[in-house]
């Protein structure tokens, strides 16, 4: 929740650039394999000239060819290596394209314009490999049609949550001190990395909507057509967040009932007006009768009925609105051991089932509560069948290190897309999420785009799990680092990799160690959420506790004895999480208050697994710390100095996190360390 943010202490922001392209994947360099080819480029369109303006400055860079032909000459091109063309064709989709390799020559070949980009994009990607050999044409094409980035942008500065909430990447890309900044080279090339990762839409306003972004709505579009104009030639649709209110606040009406007809009115004019200005506009995301955000509960509707007065406003032109299911009790008693925030999405939304309209996404974070660095998969996530769900997850690292700490959050995110909410027979996540993978951005006006370099992997990986959400999420890290640091063209690339390798790959399973144990969740200072502070949200109206007492910890949620959020589960699940004695170690907390001497599957108690991982944690943040201090050298070294810093503190943060969690369980328990070390 916003609670009251001050500042955390940090380090102070090095930087030494040269452009923002040298800085995150794509640089000039992960160009050079086309470079030597001879290209053709065929077919019409504003995102066509988008693939030839790409290939045709790698060619003037590495010295290739680059032919611009108006129709499809796949058959024709005997002359070439490589050509990228757009054909009438099959119903493959917009988005997607085959590759194949024939007589020497590689050859992409899509049906819509952005299949095309998402085709060059690929054989970058594959660099070399993708003109070794022979193959049959292989279709390839995002398994989740909405890839979307929601920024948390404040138009005007906050003043408790700055200029982008939860933003740890400097500034916003499109806003600044109340006006659009205006920069659009540099939003062009936001736009293009995230095509480069399959990001197709950019929600490009905080979801807490206060005065300045309401009026991005009316008076204000022209800003935000300005930024879809940048973003377009990548295939990227803009989309707004608006308050409920809007028909009040905007538009002078004294109510924003959804069943009123003066208010169905005003959102179909809007509607009207903002595809004017925008004609592709991707549609609304609502945050609404949560945290404080008005909605349709104050006039004693539905969230169907609030989500449906959008989706009817944006059904003639094709936008959809994204409508939040992150709607709980933030006044909450924390005296009260019955009301529990983990269950309010579901009970709030599983009755609504098969009320919503078809452009309306119901748009559901991964896990109950509030992206903890361990929380199950959110129970309505496999209990909405009739309804359009998207996944959010938050690649702002609010509670994950603020982009201070390295946290490679991509395998996490891929054991969410792969959990089977039916069963073992039963799908996936990343099946069910018909409505799209969402992110909260981590990017900023950052000269590395997400102040830390290394959060850069996680931005990358949202698109490509949306491509492909049964994708191994340590080859998207090696994905990332080939295109980022390109090894090859450096002296030592099989040093670099291990190093990157080995920094990113189980950063979040490290950060999980010294931070909060076995699922328990926050135990992060109140407001800005940077640092321990073990009782901090404990006695709070917030709805997260975790009921520490010189006994025992955790989270009774089990239908039996607790707050019965364990039934909201599907079989087998539901019978899993009920018993400590079956529910996964790394969520024990989150299910279960359990006596310090409880055992867990691993054999230790649960009392010395607390003091052991803090220790580890901290000594793999540590080693890490080595690993980077070796890339010295392999790595420019603005870039290396700023990732050096960060793991000062880092190492700092987590030494913090180690010895306030294992001193607070030491006096509650009593449990001296098996091991004997000091912990205070
Ligand atoms: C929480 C954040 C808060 C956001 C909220 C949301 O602390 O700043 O407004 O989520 O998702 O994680 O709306």
């Amino acid at each position: 929740g916003p609670g009251s943010g001050s500042e955390p202490p940090g380090p102070p922001v090095v930087s030494v650039l040269r452009t923002e392209a040298d800085h995150a994947w794509l640089p000039p360099e992960a160009f050079r394999v086309l470079g030597s080819r001879r290209v053709l480029v065929s077919g019409t369109g504003p995102l066509v000239d988008t693939v030839h303006g790409e290939v045709a400055a790698a060619c003037e860079r590495f010295g290739g060819t680059v032919t611009r032909a108006r129709e499809g000459t796949a058959s024709a091109g005997s002359a070439y290596d490589l050509l990228l063309c757009l054909e009438e064709a099959a119903e493959r989709g917009d988005e997607g394209f085959t590759l194949a390799r024939e007589r020497g020559r590689t050859v992409v070949t899509a049906t819509g314009q952005r299949g095309l980009l998402h085709g060059l994009f690929h054989v970058v990607r594959l660099g070399a490999a993708a003109f070794d050999g022979e193959h049959a044409p292989e279709a390839h094409r995002p398994a989740l049609a909405t890839r979307m980035l929601d920024h948390w942008d404040n138009v005007a500065v906050h003043p408790v949550m700055g200029q982008v909430e939860r933003g740890y990447a400097g500034g916003s890309l499109f806003w600044r001190d109340g006006r659009a900044r205006g920069d659009l080279e540099r939003v062009r090339a936001y736009g293009r990395l995230l095509a480069a990762c399959g990001i197709n839409a950019v929600s490009v306003n905080n979801v807490n909507v206060h005065e300045a972004e309401a009026h991005l709505l009316t008076d204000r579009i022209g800003d935000v057509a300005d930024i879809a104009d940048a973003l377009r030639p990548y295939g990227i649709r803009t989309h707004l967040s608006v308050t409920f209110a809007a028909p009040v606040v905007l538009g002078g009406l004294t109510t924003a009932d959804p069943l009123q007809e003066e208010v169905r009115a005003w959102w179909a004019g809007a509607t009207e007006r903002v595809y004017a200005a925008i004609p592709d506009f991707g549609g609304y995301v609502v945050k609404a009768d949560s945290e404080g955000q008005p909605g349709p509960f104050a006039y004693g509707r539905s969230h169907a009925d609030g989500a449906n007065l959008l989706a009817d406003a944006l059904a003639p032109y094709g936008g959809t609105v994204h409508w939040r299911a992150f709607v709980y009790d933030h006044r909450q008693d924390w005296r009260d051991r019955t009301t529990d925030r983990a269950r309010a999405a579901y009970d709030h939304f599983v009755p609504l089932d098969g009320a919503f309209r078809d452009n309306a996404v119901l748009q559901v974070k991964h896990g109950p509560v509030d992206f903890q660095t361990r929380e199950p998969v959110s129970p309505v996530i496999g209990a909405m069948p009739r309804t359009r769900l998207a996944v959010e997850i938050q690649a702002t690292q609010e509670y994950t290190g603020q982009q201070r700490h390295v946290c490679a959050l991509a395998p996490m995110w891929s054991q969410v897309l792969r959990f089977r909410p039916g069963g073992a027979a039963a799908a996936r996540v990343g099946e069910l999420a018909r409505g799209g993978l969402v992110a909260v951005s981590n990017a900023g006006d950052d000269p590395y785009w997400t102040g830390h370099p290394l959060a850069q992997a996680n931005l990358y990986a949202v698109g490509r799990l949306g491509w492909q959400p049964d994708a191994d999420p340590l080859a998207l890290l090696d994905e990332w680092i080939e295109l980022t640091f390109t090894p090859e063209a450096g002296p030592d690339p099989e040093r670099l990799r291990a190093g990157l390798r080995a920094v990113l790959r189980d950063s979040w399973r490290t950060y999980e160690k010294y931070t909060a144990p076995l699922g328990v969740g926050f135990m992060v200072q109140p407001g800005h959420h940077y640092g321990p502070s073990v009782d901090g949200y404990e006695y709070s109206p917030w709805g997260t506790y975790h009921f520490a007492d010189r006994n025992g910890i955790g989270v009774d949620r089990s239908r039996a004895t607790g707050t019965g959020y364990a039934g909201q589960y599907a079989a087998p699940w539901a019978e899993v999480y009920e018993s400590a004695g079956t529910c996964p170690d790394e969520l024990l907390l989150f299910f279960h208050h359990v006596p310090y001497g409880h055992v867990l599957h691993s054999g230790t108690t649960v009392i010395q697994h607390i003091y052991d991982t803090r220790f580890e944690g901290v000594a793999e943040v540590a080693a890490a710390r080595e690993t980077w201090a070796s890339l010295a050298g392999l790595v420019d070294d603005a870039r290396h100095a700023r990732v050096a810093e960060r793991y000062e503190e880092q190492l700092r943060c987590a030494r913090e996190w180690r010895d306030q969690v294992n001193s607070y369980f030491l006096r509650k328990s009593g449990v001296p360390d098996a091991h004997g070390r000091r912990i205070h």
